[in-house]
């Protein structure tokens, strides 16, 4: 087993909480400014994530839960549209400051960069809002700190596929034994383990029920030294929050 060289976060739901109160209200804002009666509640959103990518999403709605939908243009075309809306309301969202960094994640970063640990991004969003909640919590100049920021649609296929990781991989010139990837998702671990990734796991309102079999450990967060985090699968080998220490310790078993 190699050396630990490099830590690849997932964005949404593992750097920070951002479906529920993020994307899902941005969703609604661009459906109400586009005159749709369309409303994704809590719940609904939750189904709907089943499918990754927010243009995808949308036509996976018009799809299989509105009953037959007239629309006299290409779905694609109106999905990307509606779809520019959405990302403008919510990059609003992250500018207003509206969604925080999750319990961990800013002082694991530091730390991180402070072991001289190489860092990178492999999510499904969109990249200005990896850009904007960056900017937003850690500011602008963090955005530097990330040596390969792989988002949306650079890859053909997004997550479930192991594309981004593997796009993220090859851009880095780094095999995946030398790294890590931070996940929060079903789609997210197919994703990572699909690049042969080992995994680290937190949960979140949406994914705590996910089968997250072949996960290196399971938490409900990175905790902080005075606020530990709970094990909900896995062995943390005696740690109580996700430092360096820790990730080299579970890189190497
Ligand atoms: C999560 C996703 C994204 C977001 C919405 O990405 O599937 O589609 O839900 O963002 P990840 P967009 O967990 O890989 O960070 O609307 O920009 O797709
Ligand atoms: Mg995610």
């Amino acid at each position: 087993m190699s050396k630990l060289e490099a830590l690849i976060f997932d964005v949404d739901g593992t750097l920070a909480d951002t479906e529920r109160d993020g994307h899902r209200v941005a969703f609604n804002e661009a459906f109400k400014e586009a005159g749709l009666d369309w409303d994704w509640t809590v719940e609904l959103y939750g189904e709907l994530l089943q499918v990754t990518g927010g243009k995808e999403r949308i036509r996976l709605y018009i799809e299989k839960f509105l009953k037959n939908f007239d629309l006299d243009e290409d779905i694609t075309e109106f999905a990307a549209r509606l779809h520019k809306r959405k990302t403008h309301f919510y990059l609003e969202l992250l500018q207003s400051g509206a969604i925080p960094l999750r319990p961990g994640v800013e002082r694991l970063i530091n730390e991180a960069r402070e072991a001289g640990l190489r860092l990178a991004i492999a999510t499904t969003t969109t990249p200005a809002n990896v850009t904007y909640l960056l900017s937003s919590t850690l500011g602008k100049e963090s955005i530097d700190w990330f040596e390969v920021i792989a988002a949306g649609d650079i890859v053909p296929a997004k997550k479930p596929a192991p594309d981004i990781y593997d796009w993220a991989l090859e851009q880095m010139k780094l095999s995946p034994d030398a790294c890590l990837a931070f996940e929060d998702s079903l789609n997210g671990i197919k994703s990572s383990l699909g690049a042969n990734l080992k995994t680290i796991i937190t949960v979140n309102g949406y994914t705590r029920d996910d089968d997250f079999s072949g996960a290196a450990i399971v938490l409900d967060q990175y905790g902080e030294p005075q606020a530990p985090f709970k094990v909900l699968e896995g062995d943390a080998c005696g740690f109580e929050h996700v430092n360096v220490e820790m990730l080299n310790t579970l890189h190497g078993q």
